[in-house]
């Protein structure tokens, strides 16, 4: 079994519904089990800054797939769920980046692990540490642990990550 860490983010409305769906379809994959997954968080926008705030978080998971195989089925529910690649970095119903798979340095065509910006990320860290803080991000990341990692981003990164909960006038 390989154990991946999978980050997912959304910023149309109906955001909770999106992660919800995106977390059942992985679930329902035979060869996937979500292990661990951080809360919720609310992120302002990083790159792209004019457009909504985004729902972030991290699952851990075990899996039977290839990465090849992990990155066609994150792109099929992504397609699923209605992505349309318009704007690069712009808004999205769903996207799931591949952020770790067991302590591998993969470099294909279509794929890159670790994930080359998660580690400048604080929509990725943040949840990341939440539920793998001594994990360490393998060689091509200087073989640091999550907890360290965090400590290199600014405050100003930092204050734009915090907790989201679910208000009942969110339907469902
Ligand atoms: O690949 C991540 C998509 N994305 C995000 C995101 O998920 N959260 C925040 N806060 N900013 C982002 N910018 C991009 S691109």
């Amino acid at each position: 079994m390989n154990k991946v860490y999978i980050a997912l983010g959304t910023n149309i409305e109906p955001r909770f519904n999106h992660l919800q769906e995106a977390l059942r379809r992985l679930q329902e994959h035979k060869k996937i089990s979500i292990l661990k997954q951080s809360s919720i968080y609310e992120t302002a926008p990083v790159g792209y800054t004019n457009q909504a705030d985004f729902l972030n978080m991290v699952i851990q998971a075990e899996t039977d797939c290839t990465p090849i195989e992990l990155l066609d089925y994150c792109q099929q529910i992504e397609k699923e769920l209605g992505r349309r690649r318009t704007i690069r970095f712009g808004p999205r119903t769903i996207d799931l980046d591949i952020l770790l798979y067991n302590q591998e340095n993969i470099k294909m065509e279509r794929l890159t692990i670790p994930h080359p910006r998660m580690h400048e990320r604080a929509f990725v860290l943040v949840p990341l540490n939440e539920i793998a803080p001594n994990t360490v991000l393998p060689l091509t990341m200087e073989n640091k642990c999550v907890v360290d990692a965090i400590k290199e981003l600014s405050g100003n990164d930092l204050k734009d990550v915090e907790i989201w909960t679910k208000k009942e006038s969110v339907e469902e």
